[in-house]
């Protein structure tokens, strides 16, 4: 297997998928090596079935908005692996959605869920929907439309979304709704529900949680810790706010969000009712950061520009791929960054990843580091297959478990002659081993 062929192989048959694609290279660089050397995989084609998903489908969404207008946007499944067990993954809501961006989630999502440990297959989904600005009714509407068609794919051994940008609480709420309403069946088919209705407690938590637990790992390989650590955070959503949450928890000061609008410089530190004031600005569905710096004292907001900027020790970008390229990466590390952890999905562009790794910085790519997100949607199915509810604690030590127990897989498959540990390669040969086996076990499919 060579991967500049099958990238270049892809590339002439999806032209333009260019998310699909970067994952994809990122990938086969890692396992080429070992891939090679078991030529079982090859005369299997596991790349060549793995590269592509099982089965895509593509629906149209029609709603009404409140004046009566009838809209029309695209709906999306990817399920694009089930060896380890049924398909698992979120679904994105943001006008930037299209087959390019859910196909690589998709894929990463594979490794991912290979990694928590649990029987989870990948897969991701979506819409091209807007929620900025739109009633509730409106989204409501929305997301009642969309499990309309999305409902005939998925079930709690089938296929189980989860939320991701623009799919919250609220939204899982709706279409768990019009799941239950279609099939008058009360299961476990989607993650990320409410509390009083199969929800698992810690689970809004659990990816920033994650991010931060990885990361505590990570600095201990460095005799480090977090505390007195100035934090540089990207995004103000929900992978940012538990990330907030935890890391103050553990004595670090982190000092920026950023929204699509600009970042916030908090000399003072995120925390407390600031933390809680994330969740309004998230529900208030407006897309941007800069209130944050009015409603607070000695707050600096600083239009259109990305926090990597700042004076850090440790950088979490948590809010979308490809948000922190290779200009960014050296503003970083000239000014002593130490550590990044990718709380978002991919967003290091290749060429800050590289240069972070020839510095010798501290690097986790998001599928091993927010891992913790759709291990605890694991765990939200094994409590519904039970019908029972763990207390937070339970819930939180499993989570804390999983992390270490991915650190430990990164670290074994990842260490580099020097002592260096290459997470990414670490990340991307455990988990490709796992589902790879599997697949070689299962048969040509
Ligand atoms: P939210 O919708 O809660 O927040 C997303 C944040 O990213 C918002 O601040 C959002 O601002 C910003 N953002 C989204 N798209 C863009 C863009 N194109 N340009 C600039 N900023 C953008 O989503 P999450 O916190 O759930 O997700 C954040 C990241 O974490 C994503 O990469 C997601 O895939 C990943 N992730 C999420 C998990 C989860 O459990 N929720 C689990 C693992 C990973 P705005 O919407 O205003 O543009
Ligand atoms: O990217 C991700 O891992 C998620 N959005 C969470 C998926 C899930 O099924 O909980």
């Amino acid at each position: 297997m060579k991967t500049e062929n099958i990238v270049s192989q892809l590339g002439q048959k999806h032209p333009g998928e260019k998310e699909y694609l970067q994952a994809i290279q990122e990938v086969l660089e890692s396992i080429e090596d070992i891939y090679n050397q078991n030529p079982q995989f090859q005369s299997a084609g596991i790349v060549e079935r793995l590269v592509e998903p099982d089965r895509v489908l593509t629906f149209k969404v029609p709603w009404s908005d409140d004046e009566g207008h009838v809209h029309i946007n695209l709906g999306y499944r990817i399920q694009f692996n089930n060896a380890l067990g049924p398909y698992k993954g979120g679904l994105r809501f943001h006008p930037s959605v299209n087959l390019s961006i859910l196909k690589f989630l998709g894929f990463e999502q594979i490794f991912k869920n290979a990694l928590t440990t649990l029987p989870l297959g990948g897969a991701k989904g979506g819409s091209d929907f807007n929620p900025k600005g739109k009633s509730q009714q409106e989204i409501m509407r929305f997301c009642q439309s969309f499990m309309l068609e999305l409902w005939k794919v998925i079930g709690p051994e089938t296929d189980v979304p989860a939320g991701d940008i623009g799919v919250g609480g609220r939204e899982i709420g709706y279409l768990y709704g019009m799941y239950k309403k279609l099939t008058h069946e009360h299961t476990g088919v989607l993650t990320g529900k409410g509390l009083n209705w199969g929800g698992s407690l810690i689970r809004p938590e659990a990816t920033g949680y994650g991010v931060v637990y990885f990361t505590k790992e990570m600095l201990a390989t460095r005799g480090e810790t977090l505390e007195n650590k100035i934090v540089a955070v990207s995004g103000f959503g929900n992978v940012a706010w538990g990330a907030v949450k935890k890391a103050t928890e553990l004595g670090a000061k982190v000092v920026t969000l950023s929204g699509p609008d600009g970042y916030i410089y908090d000399p003072a530190g995120v925390s407390g009712e600031k933390t809680d004031y994330m969740l309004e600005l998230r529900a208030s569905n407006e897309d941007i950061v800069e209130p944050y710096a009015h409603e607070f004292e000695g707050v600096e907001f600083i239009p259109g520009k990305h926090p990597w900027e700042v004076k850090a020790d440790v950088a979490l970008p948590c809010a979308t791929q490809n948000e922190l390229n290779a200009e960014d990466a050296g503003h970083l590390i000239n000014n002593g960054c130490i550590c990044v952890t990718e709380g978002a999905n991919m967003p290091c562009t290749p060429e800050a990843v590289q240069l972070f790794h020839e510095h010798r910085i501290l690097f986790s790519p998001g599928k091993a580091s927010n891992a913790g997100g759709v291990a605890t949607s694991g765990l939200e199915m094994s409590q519904n297959a039970l019908k029972m509810n763990w207390t937070a604690r339970e819930v939180d030590d499993r989570l804390h478990q999983i992390m270490g127990d991915i650190h430990h897989a990164c670290v074994k498959y990842g260490k580099q002659p020097d002592g260096y540990v290459d997470y990414v390669k670490g990340a991307n040969v455990a988990s490709f081993l796992k589902v790879a086996n599997a697949m070689l076990d299962l048969g040509v499919l």
